[in-house]
């Protein structure tokens, strides 16, 4: 049976594709700070389901992390680096210090951590599938992304890069790279949980689901292994990548 390792699966997108997983036939591990998030979904999803408490942005804990799965879950195949997040949408002239560190710290090096401890698993055994989560942030600038796009730029880079280095070997790599998700807790966060803010983004907008996410990450995994998709961007319907902008006099 093959082994999901799942970043930031206590909410989410994360959620949602260790739910499909495991609906899929996976064994999962599921890696979030909040431990009693964790521990429901364990209890939903059973004993194929494994929660690790682990806060990406912790060096060590990152570098313990293979010596902590129990036998049954060591031998990892997929590695979904979905934990991030943004935090403020002010002006770079405006924007808080501390959510920038923090942003930086999860979305890039925490990723970056997590892949170089668990990549060369996969290369000694000549399989796996490394799956990011980017962002239309990344491709596109918008007022108040500033960092957060970024990040998502630094991460579809790296995905691009990777696949670069994994040449000749038999491991893929995908940067899913979503538009406007709605039914998470992303927006909570970015507005340091103002939920009127929140849930204005997703006013009348029938936006993307985690669901949506989760059937991609199912598709892409359950696709033969000479098939890699380098990059996928996902948006609503009602969303367009069009972000030009003249300020005029
Ligand atoms: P949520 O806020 O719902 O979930 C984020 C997850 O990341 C949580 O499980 C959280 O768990 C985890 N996480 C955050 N920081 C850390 C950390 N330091 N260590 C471990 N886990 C951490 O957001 P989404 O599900 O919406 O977003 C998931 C990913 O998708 C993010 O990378 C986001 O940037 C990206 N994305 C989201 C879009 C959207 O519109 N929603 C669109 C495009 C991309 P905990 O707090 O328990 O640690
Ligand atoms: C999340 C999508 O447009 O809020 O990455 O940045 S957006």
């Amino acid at each position: 049976m093959n082994i999901a390792f799942v970043t930031g699966a206590s909410a989410g997108f994360g959620t949602a594709i260790c739910r499909q997983l495991i609906t899929d036939g996976y064994k999962v591990i599921g890696a979030a700070r909040r431990q009693d998030k964790l521990s429901c979904l364990a209890a939903e999803l059973g004993s194929n389901f494994l929660p690790i408490q682990l806060d990406i942005t912790q060096k060590d804990a990152v570098n313990n992390v293979l010596l902590t799965l129990p036998i049954g879950f060591k031998d990892i195949d997929i590695l979904i680096n979905n934990a991030g997040l943004a935090l403020g949408m002010e002006p770079a002239y405006e924007a808080n210090y501390d959510d920038w560190d923090t942003m930086v710290h999860t979305n890039i090096i925490g990723l970056i951590h997590l892949t170089r401890i668990i990549l060369p698993t996969m290369v000694a055994r000549n399989t796996g599938y490394i799956i990011n989560i980017g962002s239309t942030a990344g491709n596109y600038p918008y007022r108040g992304g500033n960092v957060y796009g970024a990040t998502k730029a630094f991460v579809k880079q790296f995905s691009a890069n990777l696949r670069t280095d994994l040449f000749g070997k038999k491991i893929r790599v995908t940067n899913i790279e979503p538009g406007l998700c709605g039914g998470t807790e992303f927006s909570n966060v970015r507005f340091h949980g103002d939920v009127a803010q929140a849930k204005a983004v997703y006013d009348n907008v029938d936006a993307i689901s985690a669901q949506d996410i989760a059937n991609t990450i199912s598709w892409l995994v359950n696709s033969p292994a000479h098939f890699n998709v380098n990059a996928i961007e996902i948006m609503p319907t009602a969303q367009v990548p069009a972000g030009l902008a003249v300020s005029k006099n």
